[in-house]
């Protein structure tokens, strides 16, 4: 049997063509196949960007609605409010009316009124949240602050900075301020000479109860404070002290 390197040595010198034995043979191409068939068509693409808006169209035709009225807008709002008027005539005078001791009505009114004043009184004084001497009456939220919110306080609630103006005053705000252990200030300021201490209203003090050597502040401590003795300090108007107001 012939191995087969003999089998292609006499092959290739039937065929003419010649070449070593270790060389690679190269055959002239073949012709070209036909072509293939159409693949089927791809998936769809994403969607493209957004393009610029279109051209305005052309005018429309006019409407039958244009022949009506709309409805009516809003109200507006309210202009400002005219110059006042001029004062009328008075008018005729009434028919005389009863003295007020004779007029029933009045009288029960009144009694009435007298009534719930001393019930309120009666209570608050029974709270302690009162202290009444002569026409006057003292009355403190227990809150030490300082001066000027005392003042704000007392004026909001229609009073003053409680100030003694005789010894039984001073003995009344001095108990107040015993009760709570600590220091008050009163309603007194110092005017532009040192010294010089003013009711809040400005009118010169009358009554006083200074501490002894007091007032020594020399225009440095404008406001007043009351010890647990009732004595009188001139003091800072910085410092919390006991607000206690008078009506
Ligand atoms: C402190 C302050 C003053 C006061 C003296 C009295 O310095 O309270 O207002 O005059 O004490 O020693
Ligand atoms: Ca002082």
């Amino acid at each position: 049997m012939l191995g087969s390197l003999a089998l292609t040595l006499i092959l290739l010198a039937v065929s003419g063509i010649e070449c070593d034995v270790k060389e690679v043979c190269v055959g002239s191409p073949g012709i070209p196949g036909t072509p293939g068939s159409h693949g089927l068509p791809g998936r769809d693409g994403r969607d493209g960007i957004k393009g610029e808006p279109g051209p305005p169209g052309p005018m429309g035709p006019p409407g039958a609605m244009m022949d009506f009225p709309g409805c009516d807008g809003l109200t507006g709002a309210p202009g400002i409010s005219g110059e006042r008027g001029e004062k009328g005539e008075p008018g005729e005078r009434g028919l005389p009316g009863l003295p007020a001791y004779l007029d029933e009505e009045l009288q029960t009114k009144l009694r009435g009124l007298r009534h719930q004043i001393l019930q309120s009184l009666g209570v608050l004084s029974l709270q302690g949240s009162m202290l009444a001497v002569g026409e006057k009456v003292f009355s403190t939220n227990g809150q030490s602050v300082d001066f000027n919110a005392i003042r704000k306080l007392c004026e909001s609630a229609g009073g003053q900075v409680a100030v003694p103006r005789s010894p039984e005053e001073n003995q009344a705000i001095a108990s107040i301020i015993k009760k709570h252990n600590t220091y008050a200030y009163l309603g007194l300021a110092e005017g532009p000479t040192p010294g010089d201490f003013n009711y809040l209203d400005g009118t010169p003090v009358n009554y006083t109860n200074w501490y002894p050597g007091e007032p020594r502040g020399r225009g440095k401590e404008k406001c007043v404070e009351m010890y647990t003795d009732g004595q009188w300090n001139d003091k800072s108007c910085l410092q919390y002290r006991l607000a206690i107001c008078e009506f």
